[in-house]
């Protein structure tokens, strides 16, 4: 009897005991706190870390300082400017001219006179003599009156210039790549401005341009042209101060390309060391650019101040790079406008733009007709 007791009593003492180990074990499991982050399909037990607390608000990203791009002034605008700017330069010559062939008698010194003021002009020996002789015998064969002068005048200044010449500028793309443009000349002559002032006039195009800062020679002249760039959100290509200036030309066309953008322009460095340094030189970044792209564009920049000497560089240049035009700068500070005639003779590849200030539109496509009636005061 005693021990069927014992039994009973140990039976209601273990389920006592398992019931309470079960209610707590009840309780604790609801204290568990409930797994957020546990994919419906995710295997239980693998996930043991617990979620870190909500992460603060991210800061904000820092905003890029906001540029507000300049709008290029189009060719319309350009032209009036250029009209304005070459008869404020260059009216004397034309004015001095009409006033000599007005004269009631065109004796010898006359037309000496007359020759002397184109060649102070930098108009160049032979196309003077050229101008003169047909002048003469237009006057004399053709009976000009005074009258009549100005209109001869300007037919044939008109045709010293030759608006036949094909001024367009290369740079449209072809077969999907880019055009490139390479720029070069003497120091100071305006290249890496004309550069930028080049970039303008592309974008008021509407065209896509990157440009290369190719004279790795100093720093500043990188700053010079990224500055240039960033006014109107054009990308300049750069290298470090002395870095191979072909390997910049290479990268700036191999950007170009990667981009699909319309037009590729190539600063370069001015120094003249000696003939056979320039060609080294230009003639690897003409080399290592064309494993990219044809260069379709080697413009000359020239100084108009520079008169005869600026003769004497370009004759160098059109030796060792194939120049295809020819960006006459600093017009608005020389008289001698003559140039224009004297460097399309010596190279005969035509003036293609004309700097003709300091100004970012200060650049114009040349235009021959503008360019004579400035000449003639008739702008
Ligand atoms: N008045 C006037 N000044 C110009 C014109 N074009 C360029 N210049 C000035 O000429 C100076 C030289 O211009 P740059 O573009 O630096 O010449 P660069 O050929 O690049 O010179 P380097 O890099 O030293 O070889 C600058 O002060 C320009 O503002 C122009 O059409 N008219
Ligand atoms: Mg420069």
């Amino acid at each position: 009897m005693s021990a069927v007791l014992i039994f009973i009593i140990l039976a209601v003492a273990i389920l006592v005991i398992g019931l309470v180990v079960g209610l707590v074990a009840l309780v604790n499991g609801r204290k568990q706190p409930p797994r957020r982050d546990l994919p419906a399909s995710a295997p239980t037990g693998t996930i043991t870390e617990e979620r870190p607390p909500e992460a603060p608000e991210a800061p904000e990203e820092p905003q890029a300082p906001v540029i507000t791009l300049e709008r290029p002034e189009g060719t319309a605008g350009r032209l009036v400017r250029l009209r304005q700017r070459l008869s404020r330069s260059q009216g004397g010559l034309g004015r001095g001219l009409l006033l000599l062939l007005s004269r009631d008698r065109l004796d010898e010194d006359t037309w000496e006179e007359i020759e002397d003021t184109l060649i102070t002009a930098d108009v160049g020996v032979a196309p003077t003599q050229e101008l003169v002789e047909r002048l003469r015998t237009r006057m004399r064969v053709e009976g000009v009156d005074a009258s009549d002068a100005a209109t001869v005048l300007r037919e044939e200044l008109l045709a010293l210039v030759d608006p036949a010449m094909d001024r367009t500028l290369a740079t449209a793309p072809s077969d999907g790549k880019p055009a490139v443009v390479l720029v070069v000349g003497v120091n100071g002559a305006g290249k890496t401005t004309s550069v930028g002032k080049l970039a303008r006039v592309l974008v008021a195009e509407d065209k896509s341009v990157v440009l290369g800062a190719a004279d790795t020679f100093r720093a500043a002249a990188t700053e010079q042209l990224s500055t240039w760039g960033e006014r109107v959100g054009v990308d300049v290509v750069t290298g470090p101060e002395g870095s191979d200036p072909a390997s910049v030309a290479f990268e700036s066309v191999r950007t170009g390309v990667e981009r699909g953008v319309d037009v590729v322009v190539i600063d370069t460095a001015g120094r003249l060391q000696n003939k056979a340094g320039l060609m080294d030189e230009l003639g690897k970044v003409k080399r290592v650019v064309e494993k990219q792209a044809p260069v379709s564009e080697v413009l000359l920049v020239l100084d108009a101040t520079t008169g005869q000497n600026g003769m004497v560089q370009a004759r160098v240049f059109r030796d060792v790079v194939d120049v295809t035009g020819i960006v006459l700068t600093k017009l608005d500070g020389s008289a001698k406008g003559g140039i224009v005639v004297a460097v399309q003779r010596e190279l005969g590849v035509p003036v293609k733009l004309v700097g003709v200030g300091e100004g970012a539109d200060d650049l114009a496509p040349f235009d021959p007709e503008t360019f004579v009636d400035a000449l003639l005061g008739q702008g």
